[in-house]
């Protein structure tokens, strides 16, 4: 039975996934080899997209074409014994022997299939990977497993007529990480201060709704099928903060948990469930929740059970714990490996794993004490930890000791554990980069988070350490906005995540290409050369843009508290968040240094500890983050310091101002509707972006009493 791709309401924009990028497939013949619920997804997606576009699909057990296929997908398992033994020329494909005159097109098939295998000379494709190779008129999709084959389908997709031009030579494609999630910070029951998503701006849950599933499954199910397109096979479904019903997800309202799974699963999408270390006092009343007790490790156990026992595919924990209020071992006197491994233990058996963030920090810090330093605490806590976690416990480390900022050096942690399995974690909600509002395209801050080589030149890289613990984890930007993500072009973020989790070496622009491609299918337009390139220009630099008119240097935050939006430079400067900038009349930053500071700088490998150590050689953008200078300071780039500030905020409000104008050359040339909600963005993102200049500038004049050399209006 085909997998029918779901209709979602008809004003739901289609992402990157409208009808017409199914064009190239659609108008052709294609050929499905293989069994299974997966393939079943990749036949209905195949013959919808022919529906629209003329083609036709069939089966590979279907009454043989007359004609050759265009396009071959076919699972290598399901393959005639001969089509595994290059050497082997007699048997066709399929039943077609039967039929004299249908051999010829058949054995066009049958050798282009047969061509690809001798290409890939054995190679094995696991179990997501796939071989895509143009051989004479036909282009053959290769896969080991099901799930390969429907990112190969996508990938035919995003190539469009690309993918049927000249013969091509075998290429394979398997993911660089094994594990590609995206965590909700959804609530079933809204939050009194954060709402229905905590951190989202675009709307409400998609998958909850007022203390109840939404039951939207059109919605859920072409959501699955936007991150199957882009390569993500993991969704956590609810916040890590877990509230009381949330906490219920584990047990009486696992059906809920089910259901959405019910709904991912034809897209190769998986489902992980936030829980509240506390579970058995809160949902069960026991005495406690040490993870040394043996009646907690078997009331985990038995719920472990019986999570599996009602979603067989379960993907594992997700583990908020001992930060900003949330329960955890400390309350035990245990450390976070005996609370990981408590879960761990329990999953073990179904091959489930947990995530377990390492977000833990002082939350309650004493603004006066300079020398507790919340960038320090991930490390402090976990490195020493290194070594005690079981192999299916996997610490989710944020990129950046802080807390997904525009601009801060990539974590410690990812460098201090060697013996542990580590996921490294993004942002594409855009908590701290403009909330939806801004256009800000995130890839090529994650892009230089993943070049980043912890150990030097010629060392491995984030990326590296990431494939190797096997994830990459963001938390989402989607919502129930008919853009999905308030902004459209913040779905590009949505898309590159994906992307990047699948093959980090990809440059943002690549990524970007491949999503204007899809997205709105240039090559129709009337003018595909202005459109492409002003969505370049709107979006390549835009996160450099929005750092240059926020706060400066990597110092951070300077956002208004509890809602993180707009500026507000001592918003956060006297509280107990641990997130200061410590501007007097005389200078401005952190003085993280070993010899004078708090010592971060020691908790990295050589040679970054002693270039984020040394004045002189510091990067400039992270010059605040790690040094505590005068404002007449002179950076690399020749400026001071006070001057830079200036600069920068002047630079980044004219770049907005560039966009706004850029933007309106696109009316006509796009989605009416897509122009107009950007334009309305764009006109709050310039608003604010004045807002974030003068704020940042005046205090900083009124704090240094240095004018401008360029005499512009202070305030
Ligand atoms: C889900 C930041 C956010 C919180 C979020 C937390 C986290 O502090 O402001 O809303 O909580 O990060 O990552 O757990």
């Amino acid at each position: 039975m085909p997998v029918i791709p779901p209709d979602v309401a008809p004003d739901v924009h289609p992402a990157w996934l409208p009808p017409e990028a199914f064009r190239a497939v659609g108008s052709r013949h294609t050929l499905v080899s293989g069994d299974g619920p997966l393939v079943d997804t990749v036949f209905g997606e195949v013959e919808r997209a022919c529906a629209g576009h003329g083609g036709a699909v069939r089966r590979a057990t279907d009454e043989p074409d007359a004609r050759p296929a265009d396009l071959v997908l076919a699972l290598t398992p399901a393959l005639p014994a001969a089509d595994r033994r290059p050497d082997d020329v007699r048997e066709p494909i399929a039943a077609s022997d039967t039929d004299p005159d249908a051999v010829p097109a058949a054995q066009v098939d049958l050798d282009a299939v047969r061509a690809a295998h001798v290409d890939l000379a054995g190679a094995a494709l696991g179990a997501e990977g796939f071989a895509l190779t143009r051989h004479g008129q036909v282009t053959v999709v290769l896969a080991d497993a099901p799930a390969g084959l429907l990112y190969g389908l996508f990938q035919v997709v995003r190539l469009g007529e690309a993918a049927f031009g000249p013969e091509c030579p075998v290429r394979v494609h398997r993911p660089a990480l094994g594990r590609r999630m995206l965590d909700h910070w959804d609530n079933v029951d809204p939050h009194p201060v954060m709402g229905q998503v905590e951190r989202g701006y675009a709307g409400g849950s998609i998958f909850w709704r007022d203390g109840r599933p939404r039951r939207d499954r059109a919605r859920a199910r072409a959501y699955a099928r936007l991150l199957a397109a882009c390569g993500v096979n993991a969704v956590a479904v609810n916040n890590v903060n877990v509230h009381a019903t949330e906490a219920r997800l584990l047990t009486d309202r696992l059906d809920d948990v089910a259901e959405i799974a019910d709904e991912l699963r034809p897209y190769a999408i998986r489902v992980h469930l936030s829980v509240t270390f506390a579970a058995p006092v809160v949902l069960d009343g026991l005495p406690t929740a040490d993870p040394l007790d043996d009646a907690v490790r078997t009331w985990w156990a038995e719920a472990t059970r019986r999570v599996y026992a009602r979603i067989p595919d379960f993907g594992g924990y997700l583990v908020k714990a001992d930060s900003e209020g949330q329960p955890g071992p400390f309350s035990y006197g245990r450390d976070h490996a005996d609370g990981a491994n408590l879960l761990a233990e329990a999953l073990a058996p179904y091959g489930g794993v947990v995530h377990w963030r390492a977000f833990v920090y002082n939350h309650r810090q004493d603004w006066r004490d300079r020398s507790t330093d919340r960038a320090r605490a991930a490390f402090d806590h976990f490195a020493p930890l290194d070594g005690r976690f079981r192999d299916n416990v996997i610490l989710q480390v944020k990129h950046g000791p802080m807390d997904f900022q525009a601009r801060e050096p990539v974590s410690p942690v990812i460098a201090a554990m060697p013996g542990t399995r580590l996921a490294v974690e993004f942002q594409v909600t855009q908590e701290y980069t403009g909330q939806q509002r801004h256009v800000c395209y995130l890839a090529p801050w994650w892009s230089e988070v993943l070049r980043y080589r912890p150990w030097g030149d010629g060392g491995r890289s984030v990326a590296d350490v990431a494939a190797d613990g096997g994830d990459l984890v963001a938390v989402s930007n989607v919502g129930d906005d008919r853009f999905w993500t308030g902004h459209p072009l913040a779905q590009a973020n949505l898309y590159a995540f994906g992307r990047l989790a699948w093959e980090p070496g990809l440059t943002p622009e690549a990524v970007l290409d491949e999503w204007i491609d899809l997205t709105f299918d240039p090559a129709r337009s009337t003018g595909p050369a202005l459109l492409r390139r002003t969505l370049h220009e709107v979006m390549d630099d835009s996160w450099r843009t929005y750092e240059r008119y926020t706060a400066p240097l990597g110092v951070g935050f300077m956002v208004r508290p509890g809602h993180h939006y707009g500026p507000d430079v001592d918003g956060y400067e006297y509280t107990p968040w641990g997130t200061y900038h410590f501007a007097d009349r005389d200078g401005l930053g952190v003085d993280r240094t070993r010899a004078t500071g708090t010592g971060f700088t020691g908790q990295y490998p050589p040679p970054w500890s002693q270039v984020y150590e040394s004045l002189d050689e510091c990067p400039d953008e992270l010059l605040l983050f790690f040094h505590h200078v005068p404002y007449d300071h002179v950076l690399h780039s020749g400026k001071t310091v006070i001057q830079h500030i200036y600069d920068s905020h002047f630079d980044g409000v004219r770049e907005v101002e560039e966009t706004v104008g850029r933007w309106q050359r696109l009316a006509g040339l796009i989605d009416p509707d897509v122009h107009a909600r950007v334009t309305e963005r764009l006109t709050e993102q310039l608003r604010c972006a004045r807002e974030w200049r003068d704020q940042v500038n005046a205090y900083f004049h009124r704090k240094s009493g240095t004018p401008d050399a360029h005499h512009r209006p202070l305030h």
